[in-house]
């Protein structure tokens, strides 16, 4: 029986005998073939990693299941952490299932709503900082030392050992790792934990290549592309608004050892993506999560070969995260109609069996 990722990793994960088997149902995603963007990229096979599947909608499941348990296991009553917004809802519904108290740092005003409702109803206390995720993630540095409280982001190294496992099921999916792996980035702490997972499962024998990591950055936010910090992030991808990311040293070498790249993708870009793996493909992710997509689809224009390979996108969060940017960007809009059938009828043109 399938059993959450500490459950079914257990031997690449480091837990002992007396770690709790933390879980709320987290990992299994599923990996989808792409039907539309693959075959017009040419690609051997494109896949799409739903990891909004997952209890609270993103793949930080993953993570703060095994930083949930390592907290249990040292006896800490509390846990902290700064977050764009999946973090806090994550470690919000894992403290909660077991008996944490958590405490989350957002930036006001700029965590998609889905992800605050979740923290509201799993009962967090949530403090929005006036500034952006950086200020309330050096604020949350700041209070780890004074405070007798876990850190949950990505920092903590248990959060990364829990993530790797999606890198995992990829390979137990497809037989193999992919040519190339694109994933959305921002404290880096994802593309950190599929690296990690994808070199243990190939030192195991379990796999025989290893892929190209490809992340990629808002442009408004872009601190790794581009090599140098940026104080004012902007992005619609709000997930993604991080201007000095916490784990940037291990993205560079992530994309060196792996002979991949760290580039950025506009907004706009990122939109089409989003649109277009809803209409083309019936996936709805968050706009972060479409990043990955739209990085891929540049790929050719940079001059990398798609053509013939195997691509994984990973597709971090779920679409519902953020009603907002579909409500104004899906350019869809809601026709108002009485409740009768000649009205709705006329309003269709109904002709002919169809409508115009
Ligand atoms: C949907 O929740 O940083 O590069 O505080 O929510 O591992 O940071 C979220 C990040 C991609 C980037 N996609 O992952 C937070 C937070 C989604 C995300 C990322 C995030 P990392």
């Amino acid at each position: 029986m399938f059993s959450g990722v500490i459950g079914r990793y257990k031997d690449f994960l480091p837990v002992s005998g007396s770690t709790p088997e933390v879980t709320l149902g987290e990992g299994g995603t599923p990996l989808v073939r792409s039907r539309s963007i693959g075959p017009m990229l040419g690609c051997e096979g494109l896949y799409f990693k739903l990891e909004g599947c997952n209890p609270t909608g993103s793949f930080k499941d993953r993570g703060m299941a095994m930083a949930i348990a390592r907290a249990l296991e040292t006896g800490r009553e509390r846990v902290i952490c700064a977050s764009t917004g999946n973090t806090s809802a994550s470690a919000a519904a894992y403290g909660s299932r077991y008996g944490l108290e958590t405490l989350v740092l957002v930036p006001a005003g700029e965590v998609a709503l889905g992800k605050l409702a979740q923290a509201m109803a799993y009962g967090a206390r949530i403090l929005a900082v006036g500034g952006n995720f950086d200020d309330a993630f050096r604020t949350v540095m700041g209070l780890v030392d004074i405070l007798d409280i876990e850190l949950v982001n990505s920092l903590n190294p248990y959060r990364i050992q829990g993530q790797k496992t999606a890198a995992f099921e990829v390979v137990d999916d497809l037989g193999d790792a992919p040519d190339m792996l694109c994933v959305p980035v921002g404290n880096a702490g994802n593309i950190t934990s599929y690296w990690l997972g994808f070199n243990e499962y190939a030192k195991a024998g379990l796999s025989r290549k290893l892929p190209r990591m490809m992340g990629f950055q808002a442009s408004g936010s872009a601190p790794i592309a581009l090599g140098r910090r940026v104080d004012n992030p902007e992005t619609v991808a709000t997930a993604i608004r991080i201007g000095n990311p916490a784990n940037w040293e291990s993205a560079n070498r992530v994309r060196d050892e792996s002979g991949g790249m760290i580039d950025m993708v506009a907004d706009e870009e990122i939109l089409s993506a989003y649109l277009r793996l809803a209409r083309e493909e019936g996936v709805f992710c968050e706009p972060a999560s479409a990043a990955s997509v739209a990085g891929l689809m540049r790929l050719p224009d940079l001059g990398v070969e798609v053509k013939g390979k195997t691509a994984v996108c990973v597709l971090t969060g779920n679409g519902l995260k953020d009603p907002g940017t579909a409500e104004s960007r899906a350019l869809v809009e809601m026709e108002y109609v009485a409740p009768d059938l000649e009205a709705v009828a006329s309003m269709l043109s109904v002709d002919a069996g169809g409508w115009r």
